[in-house]
């Protein structure tokens, strides 16, 4: 062990008082907090140089997964766990009279991702290093995450993440490893001893400087790096250096200073839905050239051939937002390695491999032309090269038409699409769970597939169970030691162990037990934090994700209104009192998705308050969704609500994480719901609607008319027309735009087509819980499954199928 609790006590006290100069009992929760942050970081330095070192001395393969976010909520809680001191560590504190779940309360969350996308690459970190394969993250060292959500008359008010106001613990600046990105300017072309040369004039030199935070493996040595990147302006001797700026330009420069910085201050809070901005497209390039810049001179460092990269290194890109790494890369190696076009591509193509996270049209990125030309000269002439030679390719060897080229083409319409650029540029693509690759190489991709059959691969998503069961349900993972042993923390397929324990009245007893205990304490800590009063005993049903149409949270929100109609007019009718809870948080820009908010809040105020429905149901919109409210919650949920309009979801992972915690899914089959149904059996999942091939073929072909369901449904037309009647107290207009995205624009995302469905899942779903004994031996049933969507699985099929990377074991 790393330390013992008599260690900690004395190392702790030393560290307050180094830190800020005063004894335990004078510092602040914050300061006690920060100063045991920093000694649990002491605690792992020693691991993480020996771990660079060997992954050095032996020449490793090393894996650098690139991505634009990382939502890798607290750390201080997972790294004690992680190193093995947990116990140790809460010992101690309490002896010294502190409460260890207080100090933890202090950090806040490092919301540097939007949702999905940004979690799973914090959870794939966390399994790479509890693995012991060498793979670190490379991103963006935001100033500000994600917006702080707050309800304020049941709107959403954004206010910014100033998440980094207190020093960061867990980071460790680089001054030595800073790398210089250049943007704008002029390409020079020149032949040099025959060769045509490439340099740049007047450009903007931005310095990149990485921040690393260290990734601790669970119960091993491992201590991985996710490098984080800063936008700083040049010193003035460098930039002259650079020839960037003569004296006269001095102020100029100092004018641009602000401008340089702004590239790593903000996080875009957008999810799904590109908007083409000039911001995002620099923060791309620069966090990828740097990261590109630093992978090339640390591989050079060990002296190893540039033409054997890819033997020695991995880049994955997560979704296509780094996908400037495989022009970046070309750059690099024709540019100032000097190789020829051919070798270059041979070996940028055999190091890059991509992950599409959906399939969502407006989701695709594409770039301007012009404006890409104008920041990324040289990168653009490179993509344009690729394609000339890709599109060339097409038409000769293949002899495919045009329609089918342009379609395929990296350019096209003025627009640069990433896609392509990724698929081209790399050796593999992979979705996130079996339908989703399914449709990519049937639909989406169909073209690509066709020409590259060998690059398509599905991984399903993981999560780390170490993080969403060991820890945020302590309870419940005790009793899973105490009852199967404790290899599942490292081998997490042997919770199937648990199986045999699903009809023994005794453990499914101490499960509810615990689900009930965790119910309690939540509903104590809403009752403080929003003076609401929840019964602990109802069903707690859980929404809770980003806001989005495709999500469908209305559907969740219109068995609720259909439910409260039933009570309106029979409030003795004989059901199990339910809570439903909602966290989301809707991007500052989808107003559509903010008045979705309203819409629940609003249900919300009208239910909560209705006296004669004699609480049989509640509403809850909890504010400010993220990692440690999810933490939070999910241990406490009975019914997972994972309701998305069939095809839309490439996979979710709230899905994976209620599972192992116990919750039942009620679901679509849609992303990897469908595994999960595989997993479990049907007979322990509920499932309903339109699958994936309906919705997709009434999408093509028609066939789906909303209005006409309004005007012959008499519970879909009044629940529809209460938002619009007036009947929960507001103006008419506050919910206009849901009515006529309904109404007018077709019900995009089948609400009315499945809200039958829905509501008779939902009667299944009380009906099974009310044959308790049933609905116990499903829970664990469930629990006993979710070993297979461990992120450790999923990292292992990756490491096999796609990096070719080999465990490590630090000595
Ligand atoms: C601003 C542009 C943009 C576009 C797409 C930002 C972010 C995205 C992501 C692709 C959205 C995202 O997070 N996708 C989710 O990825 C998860 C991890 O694979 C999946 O589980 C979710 O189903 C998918 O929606």
């Amino acid at each position: 062990m790393i330390a013992n609790k008599d260690t900690i006590k004395k190392d702790f006290a030393g560290k307050v008082k180094s830190m800020f100069g005063k004894n335990i009992e004078e510092a602040s929760s914050l300061q006690k907090y920060e100063a045991l942050a920093d000694l649990i970081r002491d605690y792992s330095s020693i691991n993480w140089s020996k771990t660079n070192s060997q992954y050095k001395a032996n020449n490793e393969k090393q894996v650098y997964y690139f991505s634009m976010e990382f939502l890798i909520g607290r750390l201080l809680k997972s790294n004690l766990y992680n190193l093995g001191i947990e116990e140790e560590c809460r010992v101690a504190l309490k002896e010294l009279g502190i409460k260890l779940e207080e100090i933890e309360e202090q950090e806040l969350d490092a919301g540097l991702g939007n949702g999905g996308l940004g979690r799973l690459a914090a959870c794939f970190l966390d399994s790479m290093a509890s693995l012991g394969i060498p793979g670190h993250g490379c991103g963006i060292r935001y100033k500000y995450g994600l917006f702080e959500q707050k309800i304020v008359n049941g709107y959403q008010i954004e206010i910014p993440d100033n998440w980094l106001k207190e020093p960061n613990p867990w980071e460790v600046r680089k001054d030595n490893k800073a790398v210089v990105v250049k943007l704008g300017g002029r390409v020079i072309e020149n032949y040099e001893n025959g060769y045509l040369k490439f340099t740049y004039e007047n450009y903007q030199g931005i310095k990149a400087v990485p921040y690393d935070i260290p990734i601790i493996g669970y119960d091993n040595k491992t201590v991985n790096t996710l490098r984080l990147w800063s936008a700083e302006a040049l010193e003035e001797e460098e930039a002259v250096n650079l020839n960037l700026i003569s004296r006269g330009e001095y102020f100029k420069a100092l004018e641009d200073k602000a401008s340089v910085e702004s590239i790593s201050q903000v996080l875009y809070p957008d999810d799904s839905k590109i908007e083409g901005k000039l911001l995002r497209l620099k923060q791309q390039y620069f966090f990828v050239s740097a990261g590109v810049q630093s992978i090339i001179r640390s591989y050079k460092s060990k002296k190893n051939h540039i033409n054997d990269l890819y033997k020695y290194v991995a880049i994955h890109i997560n979704d296509t937002h780094p996908s400037l790494a495989v022009p970046e890369l070309m750059r690099i190696l024709i540019d100032e390695e000097g190789l020829e076009w051919d070798k270059a591509f041979e070996i940028t193509n055999k190091t890059i491999s991509y992950t599409n996270h959906t399939i969502m049209a407006e989701a695709m990125e594409k770039w301007q032309v012009d404006m890409f030309k104008g920041i990324l000269p040289r990168i653009y002439m490179i993509v344009q090269e690729i394609n000339r030679r890709f599109v060339e390719d097409l038409k000769v060897k293949y002899k495919m038409e045009q329609g089918k080229i342009n379609k395929m083409s990296i350019i096209n319409e003025n627009h640069i699409k990433m896609a392509n650029l990724a698929i081209v540029g790399g050796y593999s693509v992979n979705g996130v769970a079996r339908l989703h690759t399914e449709i990519l190489k049937k639909r989406e991709l169909k073209d690509f597939y066709e020409l590259y059959p060998e690059k398509f691969n599905n991984k399903t998503n993981g999560i780390t169970h170490r993080r969403w069961l060991l820890e945020a349900n302590p309870s419940l993972s005790k009793l899973i030691c105490s009852t199967i042993g404790t290899e599942w923390i490292k081998k997490p397929e042997e919770l199937i162990n648990l199986k045999k324990y699903s009809r023994d009245a005794a453990f499914q007893d101490r499960a509810a037990e615990i689900k009930k205990k965790n119910k309690i304490e939540f509903s104590k800590e809403i009752k403080d934090r929003y003076g609401v009063e929840i019964n602990p005993y109802s069903i707690f049903d859980v929404q809770v994700k980003r806001l989005h149409e495709y999500k469908r949270q209305i559907l969740n929100l219109f068995n609720i209104i259909n439910l409260y109609f039933k009570l309106k007019e029979n409030p003795n009718l004989d059901i199990v009192p339910r809570t439903f809870f909602f966290a989301a948080k809707a991007s500052p820009s989808y107003l559509l998705a903010k008045e979705i908010i309203k819409l629940i809040t609003t249900v919300q105020y009208k239910i909560n308050n209705d006296r004669s429905i004699k609480d049989k149901i509640k509403v809850l919109f909890l504010e400010n969704y993220g990692v440690s409210l999810a933490e939070k919650i999910i241990p406490c949920a009975d019914i997972s609500e994972q309701i998305s309009t069939a095809s839309k979801e490439a996979s979710g992972t709230g899905n994976m994480k209620f599972m192992m915690n116990g919750a039942i899914t009620l679901a679509t089959l849609d992303g990897a719901n469908v595994e999960i149904r595989e997993a479990v059996g049907e007979e322990n999942i509920i499932i309903f609607g339109l699958n994936a091939d309906e919705v997709m073929n009434y999408e093509r072909y028609g066939g789906y008319n909303s209005k006409e369901i309004f005007n012959r449904d008499p519970i879909i037309n009044k629940i529809v027309n209460s938002l619009i009647n007036g009947y929960f107290q507001v103006p008419n207009c506050e919910f206009i735009n849901i009515y006529k995205h309904l109404i007018d624009k077709n019900d995009e995302y089948f609400i009315f087509k499945d809200f039958h469905f829905y509501v008779n899942a939902q009667e299944k779903a009380e009906a099974l819980y009310k044959n308790y004994n049933k609905w116990k031996e499903m829970s664990v049933i469930n629990i006993a499954h979710s070993g297979r969507f461990s992120s450790d699985k999923t990292i292992e099929n990756y490491s096999k199928e796609i990096w070719n990377t080999r465990k490590v074991n630090i000595i």
